[in-house]
């Protein structure tokens, strides 16, 4: 396939101060390990500097737990005749940062005038995809008149943190080979992060670097002053390792020879190789449309940069690893929205998302315990072991400043269904079925006994209605009925069934515990009868499903209506007295949702209908709303009013500027689901390609801007090329 690279580079020229909290998002890298906001190595932490730390969490006093930020190993502030060479400090007269996503390197170049000599800084950094701990980074600085240039370069300490700071004491460590080390500890003393970083510096001079430990700035410095001619430059190799208390392979050893121009050369072409074989397997080529060619691959070198191949149960938080909103917990979105991407080009990471969920299975059950109820109530906002991080105040008040009580922890019992959904698209998919006896069993079946848990039965009546609950709509908490859940949690039940007829399948001695554990006779009676028992909202005369019960008793009024009784841009529509609580206006795809993923049980009118109807009245006030709108438009025969949202998600972090705030939180960053329902919308929505009974099946839908697709896919352990053009797919194996 081929790729015009000069599509994958994202640009940003001079240097506008307004655009470095996006840019932080933009120009990230990654590699599952760690997160490295795309920030300049002048910054600081009023600059949003971070890195950003995978399954690594601490509290501090009585705020959210969070998880850590490393020390800032990439931080440098040169300086030519005493004057800093920071854009905080001058206007560059040149400045550019380039990402090629293609390769996953940053490329910095900016041009400062001093006194009227023209002073260059040029750099480039990358994560190591192989050994996760490491990041390379090459820096030349060069000037058009002689003068003196004082390189300080190093470690910066001083760490932004959102909920900190985490660390209670440091241990530095000086070398004498080039290498300097700084580890921080929680208050918890066994836990900590530890960044080593050595660096050599190549110049005619050929001088060795001091250190200088400046406590006050909390900088541990490689520190050397070169008296430069016109045009000579001035270069540095830095490679720097990360390694926590949680890790548990071998602390990479980092000396001055770690690193050297050679060893930088070669790293880098191993990089460049590196990512040459993901997008082999994952890269989407949209003939006549490179915005979107662009938008959606860009969404994929996320994914990628974000994907834990460095474990084998792990989960992938909400933000990603662009910092610490929403506590790096891990939502609904990894199995509803980011774990196709996967299923189809990286088996492996996904079966690692999906383990993540079978091992934290203990925290789940003690959540559903906590409630009263048997079962399986996996956390909203999971952290290590499926500890729900989620508050029980997730928004303050803008105008008292108080929290308000939300119960995104309490009611959004949709999360159990939506990790059973994730195993059985892992099954359908990849046909492997080895998670059964791993785990995956007990998964599916506690979850089907929590949702039968939450049954409840009218006297008069013989169906099963599931009560106060909140949707993936969050403005509407604590309503009954609503059509989402009920849907989601039948597909439980009929999932546990189909796995307790495949019982068999599983060896001996775990099927002998199994049986032990559970009655799987009277289960299977109790979720047969709960699966045809339960209440799923139908269509009313009009066609649309009610979202809940009284939905349509709502004011019904617009979005924009709404919008406008808000007092202050940054107050909660939801939540007890918020302005849509009251009203039809809803916050993301709620309906929209399940019809996309039940269209087959709707006919064509009704699904058109409820697109019609529900979409006039959503916020689209999440990033996972857009995708499913544009999924559920394409499955309408409706594909030209499905790009617009495909659009909106594919750009979600190329153009940044999303929501930033909820209330009085941030909750700025990165947008994985985004991301992922992106790539949904061109494998679902466009190309058409589902499973169905066991099979790929594809029913094309082309918006008139897309000539043709074409990207590779991993079916049941085979690859294929798909081609897609007007009403026609093609699938080669290859
Ligand atoms: O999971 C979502 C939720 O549906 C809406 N609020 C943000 C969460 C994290 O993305």
């Amino acid at each position: 396939m081929d790729i015009n690279k000069e599509n994958w580079l994202i640009k940003e020229e001079g240097f506008d101060k307004s655009r470095i909290e996006d840019n932080g998002n933009r120009f990230l890298l990654g590699n599952g390990y760690m997160g490295i906001r795309g920030t300049l190595s002048e910054y600081g932490k009023e600059q949003l500097v971070a890195v950003n730390l995978a399954g690594i969490y601490d509290k501090v006093g009585d705020s959210w737990r969070e998880p850590l930020n490393a020390p800032n190993f990439l931080y440098s502030k040169p300086e030519f005749n005493n004057t800093e060479l920071s854009v905080l400090s001058i206007n560059p007269k040149d400045h550019k940062v380039i990402l090629d996503f293609y390769e996953g390197i940053l490329y910095r170049e900016s041009v400062f005038c001093v006194d009227g000599v023209n002073v260059r800084v040029r750099s480039e950094r990358f994560p190591d995809m192989d050994n996760v701990h490491l990041i390379w980074e090459k820096c030349v600085i060069d000037a058009d008149s002689a003068g003196r240039l004082t390189l300080n370069a190093g470690i910066d300490y001083d760490i932004w943190d959102i909920n900190g700071p985490h660390f209670v004491r440091f241990e530095k460590e000086i070398g004498h080979d080039g290498s300097v080390s700084i580890k921080g500890f929680t208050q918890k003393d066994t836990e900590f992060v530890h960044v080593k970083e050595a660096l050599v510096s190549v110049s005619l001079l050929n001088r060795p670097l001091a250190v200088k430990d400046d406590e006050k700035e909390k900088l541990l410095l490689h520190h050397g002053i070169f008296d430069i001619k016109a045009g000579e430059t001035v270069s540095f190799y830095r490679v720097a390792s990360v390694y926590t208390s949680k890790d548990t392979d071998a602390e990479p050893a980092i000396s001055g020879e770690a690193i050297s121009p050679e060893i930088y050369m070669e790293k880098k072409e191993a990089h460049k190789k590196w990512w040459a074989l993901k997008w082999d397997n994952s890269a989407v080529k949209i003939e006549g449309d490179e915005e979107a060619e662009r938008a959606v691959n860009y969404s994929l070198y996320h994914l990628h940069s974000i994907a834990p191949r460095h474990r084998d149960s792990m989960s992938i938080p909400a933000r990603g690893l662009s910092g610490q909103t929403y506590k790096g917990a891990v939502f609904w979105d990894t199995e509803m929205f980011i774990l196709d991407f996967f299923l189809y080009t990286e088996p492996r990471v996904a079966r690692t998302l999906i383990k993540y969920r079978i091992d934290t299975l203990k925290g789940a059950l003690d959540k559903a315990k906590s409630y009263g109820y048997k079962g399986a109530f996996y956390a909203w906002e999971s952290q290590e072991g499926g500890f729900d991080a989620c508050s029980d105040y997730n928004v303050t008040d803008v105008f008292t400043k108080r929290p308000m009580r939300t119960f995104f922890k309490d009611k959004q019992v949709h999360i159990s269904s939506a990790i059973v959904f994730g195993l059985k698209k892992y099954f359908d998919v990849t046909g492997d079925m080895s998670l059964l006896s791993e785990g995956a069993f007990e998964t599916v079946m506690e979850c089907a006994i929590f949702y039968s848990e939450l049954l409840v039965k009218k006297v008069y009546g013989d169906c099963y209605e599931i009560r106060d609950v909140i949707g993936p709509d969050e403005y509407h908490e604590r309503v009954n009925n609503n059509f989402y859940t009920n849907r989601m949690a039948k597909m439980v039940f009929t999932e546990a069934l189909r796995l307790i007829d495949k019982l068999d399948t599983i060896e001996d001695a775990r099927k002998e515990e199994i049986i032990k554990k559970y009655n799987v006779k009277a289960l299977k009676e109790i979720f047969e009868d709960a699966s045809r028992k339960l209440y799923i909202p139908a269509p009313g005369e009009s066609g649309v499903i009610p979202q809940f019960d009284g939905y349509f008793d709502l004011e019904d009024v617009s979005v924009d209506t709404v919008r406008g009784r808000l007092l202050d841009p940054k107050e909660y529509w939801g939540g007890a007295y918020g302005v849509a609580s009251h009203t039809q206006v809803i916050k993301q795809a709620d309906v929209v949702t399940c019809l996309s993923l039940f269209k087959d049980e709707y006919s064509s009118e009704v699904l058109n209908k409820n697109y019609d109807y529900y979409e006039k009245r959503t916020e689209h006030g999440s990033s996972l709303s857009a995708c499913m709108y544009s999924l559920l438009a394409c499955y309408c025969d409706r594909p030209d009013e499905a790009y617009p949202f495909f659009m909106k998600s594919a750009s979600a972090d190329i153009k940044g500027g999303g929501k930033q705030w909820a209330g009085l939180v941030y909750i700025g960053g990165s947008h994985p689901a985004s991301e992922g329902g992106a790539y949904m919308n061109v494998l679902h929505g466009f190309a058409g390609i589902n499973v169905k009974d066991g099979k790929l099946v594809a029913s094309p839908k082309l918006p008139k801007n897309i000539k043709k697709l074409e990207f590779r896919i991993i079916f049941k352990g085979i690859r294929y090329l798909v081609t897609v053009e007007k009403e026609k797919a093609e699938f080669k194996p290859c």
